[in-house]
């Protein structure tokens, strides 16, 4: 069996941590792992080569690019909804141009490889924008064609990505006299909010769900930033890592389409709450509202339509509510902060 190589950005973020214990546990491949900040000691040593870089280096990625064959991208790497909104130029340029980078070097590796690469791209239920919380509860179960004006920097960018990616895939140097097919092979999810056991969210307008339980588990106080009644599409960890996973053996002729909505649970804030409680009784929350962060939340729907996937890869989340909590994200946080000592 020849060892696939793997490159993939955003390395030391929450998917990325997941994502490479699980293709490293699967074994034969070479996983070349790129974020901005040194990797985590678990996860690099995971890794087959660790590059420290920018995606906005293009010449780094140029570099990479001349020293790997790379059999797929995964493309994490990205500033999340609340960062986003207070540096929007710079997320712009981390979100839309970095993307870009990388669908020239899946493209470049393409044309030396004289292969289709695939290019995994996590977007996001930030995609969707309904206007309000009557529209946004009408709506019900959102499928990937609706509601599509966000109102983030975020949600435009992976909007736009995702529109990146189709043009890559499927119109990429049209004009040319004899212009190159089937590249890349651009495959992606919207995921909802994630919540690991394993790391925390950093930027995120989804974060108070998985804050509310680390900071139980820490004992420490939490304000949470949205009302009670706030709903939107949740996961935990370990489905998300077998969504991307999943897609991307899937073949391609079962495929109808290139993006695809994944769902698991739909908890409101005050669901979560009382879940978190049941294990930590003691957990102190309080709902304050931030107006701002909510407006976001409620722009978001409160639920998606993933009966795509479903149908096509057989997408099926293992964890329900319960089932995440009590089965996964308490067991692990707790022993988590025990072995912490926090
Ligand atoms: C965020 O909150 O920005 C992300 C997302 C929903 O994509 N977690």
């Amino acid at each position: 069996m020849s060892i696939k190589t793997i490159l993939i950005t955003g390395a030391n973020g929450e998917i990325g941590h997941g994502l490479i214990e699980q293709l490293s546990e699967q074994g034969g491949m070479h996983i070349v792992a790129m974020d901005m900040v040194p990797l985590d000691e678990t996860v690099r040593l995971r890794c087959h080569r660790v590059v420290t870089g920018d995606i906005l280096d293009s010449h780094l990625l140029e570099t990479l690019s001349t020293e790997h064959n790379f059999d797929a991208i995964y493309h994490l790497a990205a500033l999340l909804s609340t960062r986003a909104e207070r540096q929007p130029t710079l997320a712009h340029r981390v979100n839309v141009d970095g993307s870009l980078n990388l669908l020239e070097i899946a493209v470049t590796q393409s044309r030396l490889q004289g292969r289709e690469i695939k290019f995994i791209y996590p977007s996001s239920i930030a995609v969707y924008g309904l206007p309000d919380i009557a529209t946004k509860q009408k709506a019900g179960k959102v499928r990937e064609d609706q509601w599509l004006t966000p109102r983030t920097m975020y949600g435009i960018n992976k909007l736009y990505t995702e529109q990146l990616g189709k043009y890559y895939a499927n119109y990429y140097r049209q004009l040319d006299a004899e212009p190159p097919k089937g590249q890349i092979d651009f495959r992606g999810v919207r995921f909802p909010g994630l919540i690991s056991a394993a790391t925390l969210p950093t930027g995120g307008t989804s974060d108070y769900a998985p804050e509310m339980l680390h900071m139980a588990a820490k004992k420490k106080p939490y304000a949470c930033f949205v009302r009670e009644d706030t709903c939107i599409p949740f996961m935990a960890m370990p489905d998300a890592i077998s969504a991307l996973l999943n897609l991307q053996s899937a073949p391609l002729e079962k495929l109808s389409r290139m993006i695809y909505n994944v769902g698991a649970f739909n908890p409101s804030a005050a669901e979560v709450f009382r879940i978190i409680q049941k294990a930590f009784p003691k957990s102190d929350v309080t709902f304050e509202a931030d107006y701002r962060r909510q407006a976001i939340i409620d722009s978001w729907p409160a639920d998606v339509d993933d009966s795509a996937s479903r149908t096509d890869w057989n997408w099926k989340p293992k964890y329900d509510l319960e089932r995440a909590f009590e089965d996964y994200l308490i067991p692990a946080v707790r022993e988590r902060y025990a072995i912490k000592g926090q």
